[in-house]
């Protein structure tokens, strides 16, 4: 019988919550000494998800079958490859925000790729110069497929990072849900000549109050992306010591702890926090 160390289990644990890492991105975890990467499949999909209490909501979309995108997990300076496969009705492609990639990888349909249609796909390739947290997207009527779901986190980690006792991965969002869970207009003018529109229902990995575990006085490294397309977040940390150790996936000169501290959308904050 495998004996399973406390750690172990509460990193099983925080994996399980987080509910996003599909059985690609544990191949590729596996295939990282390879020379040539295995292809991560990225699959579009319109699902059912429970987002709020009450009815599951539909025409959630995602990449994969059910639940979140995946976290797409890449290493600094190793070659990465994702086969972005359209399985809805609606021309896609995917942009990796932030990351440094040849103009041809960057997912901008007409500019520099086509568009993929329903039952096409497209093959992306790149080596990721730079650690740290990142995103992902489509770059096709964004408002829809990014305000239905299709926003993923991705982490390139540096090998030579120092160790933490766990890793959670948050993706911060709303959705536009009327009170029978099911979506409503994306955007309102009046709205959207002031502050935006906001979403209605707040989400961290689409669950509305998410509790994660982490080992009881280990160091958590905490990667936030805010891939909504509205709402500013501030953030301070209670309960715990906690410095930020990089935003937008560049460490940051001096560590500070947060307080107040204020993120828009498309931006990624990294903290260390050592529990209680
Ligand atoms: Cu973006």
């Amino acid at each position: 019988m495998t004996a399973l160390t406390r750690r172990a289990l509460l990193k099983t644990t925080v994996a399980a919550g987080l509910a996003g890492i599909g059985a690609a991105t544990v191949g590729r975890l596996a295939g990282w000494a390879a020379a040539k990467p295995e292809l991560l499949i990225l699959k579009t999909a319109s699902i059912e998800a429970r987002l709020m209490d009450g009815a599951p909501t539909q025409n959630v979309l995602t990449y994969g079958e059910a639940g979140p995108p995946p976290v797409v997990r890449m290493r600094k300076g190793e070659p990465f490859a994702a086969r972005l496969i359209n399985g809805i009705d609606d021309p896609t492609t995917i942009h990796w925000h932030g990351i440094r990639v040849p103009n041809k990888m960057d997912g901008v349909p007409f500019l520099i790729q086509p568009y993929v249609y329903q039952g096409d796909h497209f093959d992306y390739a790149f080596t990721p110069p730079d650690a740290g947290t990142f995103w992902y997207h489509p770059h096709c009527n964004t408002l829809i497929q990014m305000g239905h779901g299709l926003t993923g986190v991705i982490v390139v980690e540096n090998p030579k990072d120092p160790a933490f006792d766990a890793e959670m991965v948050i993706n911060l969002r709303d959705w536009r849900l009327g009170d029978d869970g099911q979506f409503i207009e994306a955007f309102r003018p009046r709205d959207a000549a002031k502050a935006g529109t906001f979403g209605t229902v707040r989400t961290a990995n689409w669950l509305e109050q998410p509790q994660f575990d982490a080992p009881a006085g280990g160091l958590v490294r905490l990667r936030a992306a805010i891939t909504d397309v509205t709402r500013i977040y501030a953030f301070r940390v209670d309960g715990a010591e906690a410095a930020v150790i990089a935003l937008d996936g560049n460490p940051v000169p001096q560590r500070f702890t947060p307080d107040a501290l204020q993120i828009g959308p498309g931006q990624r904050l990294e903290l260390a926090i050592r529990m209680p």
